[in-house]
């Protein structure tokens, strides 16, 4: 998988991206993640990338020529043979990130990634080159470049090896599975709290049952809408059902 990132901000992207999973993994060549300056691509002799709106309001516009050269640099770099590559928008008008969106865009070979700033962007250059819109979230952000990072961190966790050892990222979507299960580590005892006893038995069966049991309560009491779409006994819904009156 490679991330392209068109951005006023690279060192924040690169920076915040090359550490800890997603780091290592781009160091073992699972990923690879690439900042484009929008600024190196402008045509303005002072290197200025934005402009006032025409009929006036607040802030300034990224302007499409440097958006639209910088994309065609990357753009014309990438073999991706007879499909086009995508090319996502962060803006808080997007379609709501998911986890199923992740697992869409997880089986790309290339992604495109459009940071704005300021008041946003030229319209005439996203239409020409933005395939998705994406919002992380309903709250507003001063830029793309934290919720491009959200993305490329949900999305690489999918890319096969990037976890390690692990089971495959886990779960198509959050909608029809469960919450964890809690943990403990050494010691057992700490600020007066012990483990659970059922988990020092080493009774595989009853650990996995209690862990079980554990996941549908939690999920009842914090995320019970996501009960509605998950595979439970009879037995099971009824212990949902209990905890959610708790
Ligand atoms: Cl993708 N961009 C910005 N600027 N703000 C946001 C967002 C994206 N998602 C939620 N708020």
């Amino acid at each position: 998988m490679h991330f392209h990132i068109l951005t006023l901000f690279p060192e924040m992207v690169c920076d915040g991206l090359h550490t800890s999973v997603i780091g290592r993994a781009a160091d073992q060549g699972l990923l690879s993640i690439h900042a484009v300056n929008i600024r190196d691509y402008t045509e303005n002799k002072h290197g200025k990338v934005d402009d006032y709106p025409y009929g006036g309001g607040a802030g300034m516009l990224m302007q499409a020529q440097p958006v639209y050269d910088a994309y065609k640099a990357v753009a014309d770099k990438i073999d991706s043979g007879t499909s086009k590559v995508r090319v996502i928008y962060l803006s808080p008008q997007g379609k709501l990130f998911t986890q199923q969106m992740a697992s869409e865009l997880a089986k790309e070979e290339n992604l495109i990634f459009l940071c704005g700033h300021y008041e946003g962007i030229d319209e005439r250059v996203l239409e020409e080159i933005v395939t998705d819109e994406v919002s992380i979230g309903n709250y507003v952000l001063t830029g793309g470049e934290l919720a491009a990072m959200v993305m490329i961190d949900a999305i690489s966790r999918l890319v096969p090896g990037v976890l390690g050892n692990q089971d495959s990222g886990v779960a198509e979507s959050l909608e029809g599975s469960l919450l964890e299960y809690p943990q403990y580590s050494r010691p057992e005892y700490w600020h007066g709290k012990q483990v659970p006893a059922v988990l020092m038995s080493g009774h595989h069966a009853n650990i996995a049952r209690w862990r079980r049991e554990q996941s549908i309560v939690r999920t009842a009491k914090k995320r019970p809408e996501l009960l509605e779409k998950a595979q439970l006994s009879e037995e099971e819904r009824a212990l949902a059902q209990r905890a959610r009156m708790e």
